[in-house]
């Protein structure tokens, strides 16, 4: 046709597959998801950023790999442990910045079965006990590896030897392609692949990730498989998902999460102590109450939340995480109702908490209110009831032309007071 002259074809915009619309609604409705970043420098024991931190030489570094053996891992505890939580899925770090591959990969003999007297795929064995239990496997994956003398470098790992600034890009995207093609072959399916990492670039504008291609060889090859990416921006075409980090959506207190908030589902991860892989000084760990308010502060705000664990070299998730985890589970075995499968709802998040929507029920999820009234601006909805969601027990309510007030039997004191309303 001529027009097609005169309105040049854009490159194809991305048109998600029905399969990947369903997971999308299934990731919303999950909630809750627990993050674990594992690697070598689960041994050296002050984070994931140690190898840049303390600029190690890289071929110094490689030599941890020769040390690692996990005696205690076993994926049967940690996922049995997670699953207890109410968590609906895992996100296991595959590689991160350190470029040490904690699956067996044929594109590198950095990796836990080639490089490790260990010699266990340990992704595999998590893969399966995710599918034995009936949990879903997330997988993040690096696009910076201070490591590889082919990656590129940014801004970060500059100090760790290797020779060359340049790398070769051709090179490194094969590879992180051929990576990304054995973890959604070999591993059953994926839920979604995690990102991280774009960042290293942003004083390079003109750098391309080429990340179409990337996003859609991981689309072709699982349709359902969810794409996200840790790049602090409005989402990319071909991302399927909005994460945020260590902060809720529209909240800025780590100054990683200015972005705006896209209508794809969002979820915001966080860490229970205050470092992503294991760090043997840090105790600091979030109480259980703070972790479940920051759980529902999440879904008040239609988000999910990915809350991170380091597991220790020895192969076992630290025991206060378990504690928390556990903790976690009892009050989700409660509340789970007001919190799986539910939206944001139609009052917005205030300073007291916020609300959750399933159908014509409305959860009312008060956090902090030192009052006994609590005014919610509900118009044009009439509400036919309203309870406490624990027990039942009924509480009264006022009308005004401006919305709802509940008038309830005591100042509230618990992790989460739900009321739940039933919406005409
Ligand atoms: C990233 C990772 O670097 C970190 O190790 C962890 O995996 C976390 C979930 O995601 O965190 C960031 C992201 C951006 C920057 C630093 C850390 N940044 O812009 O410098």
């Amino acid at each position: 046709m001529a027009c097609s002259l005169a309105f040049p074809v854009k490159a194809q915009s991305y048109q998600p597959t029905e399969e990947n619309l369903k997971s999308r609604q299934e990731f919303r409705d999950a909630k809750f998801g627990v993050f674990l970043h594992w690697g070598l420098y689960a041994m050296l024991a002050t984070g994931e950023w140690t190898m840049n931190n303390a600029k190690i030489n890289y071929k110094e570094y490689a030599k941890l790999a020769g040390g690692f053996y996990p005696s205690k891992f076993n994926a049967a505890e940690w996922v049995a442990a997670i699953k207890a939580s109410g968590a609906k899925y895992i996100c296991f770090t595959s590689r991160h910045h350190e470029g040490f591959s904690m699956f067996d990969t044929k594109y590198s003999d950095y990796n836990i079965v080639d490089a490790t007297p260990f010699k266990r795929d340990v992704l595999k064995e998590l893969a399966d006990e995710c599918q034995k239990q009936g949990i879903r496997l997330h997988l993040y994956y690096s696009h910076i590896d201070w490591y590889r003398e082919d990656a590129v470098w940014g801004r970060t790992g500059r100090g760790t030897g290797r020779p060359n600034p340049e790398g070769d890009w051709d090179s490194y995207y094969t590879f992180m392609n051929n990576q990304l093609t054995e973890l959604l072959t070999n591993y059953g399916p994926i839920g979604a692949i995690w990102f991280d990492g774009w960042w290293d670039q942003d004083q390079n504008p003109d750098f391309d990730w080429e990340l179409p291609e990337q996003y859609a060889l991981i689309h072709r090859l699982q349709p359902a498989c969810l794409v996200g990416n840790n790049h602090h921006q409005v989402p990319f075409e071909g991302e399927d998902i909005q994460i945020f980090e260590r902060d809720l959506p529209g909240e800025n207190k780590a100054g990683l999460s200015g972005q705006g908030i896209s209508a794809l589902p969002l979820e915001t991860c966080q860490t229970m102590n205050g470092m992503w892989g294991y760090k043997i000084t840090d105790q600091n760990y979030k109480s259980t109450k703070e972790l479940i308010q920051y759980l529902v502060g999440a879904a008040v705000k239609d988000a999910n939340l990915l809350m991170n664990i380091g597991p220790q070299p020895d192969g076992e998730l630290p025991e206060v995480a378990v504690q928390r985890l556990a903790e976690m589970g009892e009050w989700m075995k409660v509340y789970g109702e007001t919190i799986y499968g539910t939206r944001g709802g139609c009052v917005a998040p205030h300073p007291w908490g916020g609300t959750t929507q399933k159908g014509n029920k409305l959860y009312v999820h008060i956090l902090d209110l030192q009052d006994k009234a609590l005014f919610l601006p509900i118009v044009g909805k009439k509400v036919k009831k309203a309870r406490y969601f624990v027990d039942g027990t009924p509480v009264k309510f006022q009308k005004n032309n401006e919305g709802y007030t509940l008038l309830l039997n005591d100042v509230p004191t618990d992790i989460d007071t739900v009321i739940e309303l039933e919406l005409d």
